[in-house]
């Protein structure tokens, strides 16, 4: 009797088991399962990026086992070793931060599963860990934001411009990589003067309280605020506003990202120059999937192509941002 009560448990754990393997958007006989860790949700960047990826495996047939993180990097390993049990073709993940993800990912080499790194990148001496990484040319991103600011220097004849930067998540590739590339450009033009450099995560309310500090602490001295994504100006902004400024005239707003909300206030003059960062990497992965399924050769890095959008430019004509 005890030995088929064991027997009923082991079948009902098993079909547990294997119930939470299938990807909700599953079909019959899928021809590749993908298993993606999304990091969270803490920008209309992450929002959009999670909608594409969705609207891609749609559209090429791909059954999407997706997880969302909430911003924890112990909750993706948690996920990639939940997609390495429920054996799917491909794993792709969106890396929180840099470090931390050698053992996991060993453990899906070891698995035979391939690794697609989506928008941000990994730090790790063994580059058979991940077969490609899908996502913006961040360091060009800064260069091209610090660009915009030497042009406008030049233009406003300004011997001195105060800067303060608002930076991204700490140790992950944008946040470093935006850095990089803006002081990399900026450096030796001494008009350019940081003040100082606060971390606000990448998130609204951080961005709001980080400029709540620098305006206390710099209050008019300050012409120039490099915020690294929308989310954090948009949070800065109305602080901005209500402290007296006129943001666009007082303080020149620079931002990465590109989102309809910033760009709508870029079409205001509120903010002065955005760097796209797209979102819209979903058809990127899939196809990279596919190839790497069907055993074909990808690319170990591909970036999608970005512009450059400042309050000058007539941006009538410019399409929903969709993010
Ligand atoms: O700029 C920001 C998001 O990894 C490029 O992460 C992405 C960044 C993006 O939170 O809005």
């Amino acid at each position: 009797m005890k030995r088929k009560w064991y027997a009923l448990t082991a079948l009902l754990l098993c079909s547990v088991f294997l119930s939470a393997c299938r990807a909700p958007s599953q079909t019959a006989d899928p021809a590749l399962v993908l298993g993606f860790s999304q990091l969270g949700s803490e920008s209309s960047f992450r929002i959009g990026n999670t909608k594409d990826m969705e609207r891609a495996a749609k559209e090429y047939g791909i059954s999407l086992m997706m997880d969302n993180a909430n911003q924890k990097q112990e909750n993706q390993i948690n996920a990639i070793r939940r997609f390495i049990a429920c054996r799917v073709d491909v794993i792709a993940f969106s890396p929180i931060v840099e470090e931390g993800w050698d053992n996991v990912l060993a453990e899906a080499r070891q698995a035979g599963i391939p690794v697609i790194l989506v928008d941000r990148k990994i730090q790790t001496a063994d580059s058979s860990l991940y077969v490609s990484q899908i996502g913006a040319d961040f360091y060009q991103e800064g260069v091209m934001a610090a660009e915009y600011l030497l042009r406008k220097a030049d233009s406003s004849g300004k011997d001195r411009l105060h800067i303060v930067e608002i930076t991204g998540t700490e140790n992950s590739t944008p946040m470093k990589q935006r850095h990089e590339g803006f002081w990399d450009t900026v450096a030796g033009d001494g008009r350019i003067v940081l003040l100082e450099s606060v971390s606000g995560d990448f998130l609204r309310s951080r961005g709001a309280e980080c400029i709540r500090y620098l305006l206390e602490k710099y209050g008019n001295e300050i012409d120039v605020i490099f915020s690294h994504n929308d989310e954090m100006t948009l949070g800065a902004l109305p602080e901005i506003e209500a402290a007296g400024y006129t943001p666009g005239e007082d303080m020149m707003l620079i931002s990465i990202d590109g989102g309809q909300e910033a760009v709508d206030l870029l079409k205001e003059g509120k903010i002065s120059c955005i760097v796209e960062c797209t979102p819209m990497l979903g058809s990127l992965v899939m196809q990279t999937a596919q190839a790497v399924k069907e055993g074909r050769s990808v690319d170990r890095a591909i970036h999608p192509t970005e512009q450059v959008f400042t309050s000058d430019d007539d941006l009538s004509a410019l399409a929903p941002r969709g993010y």
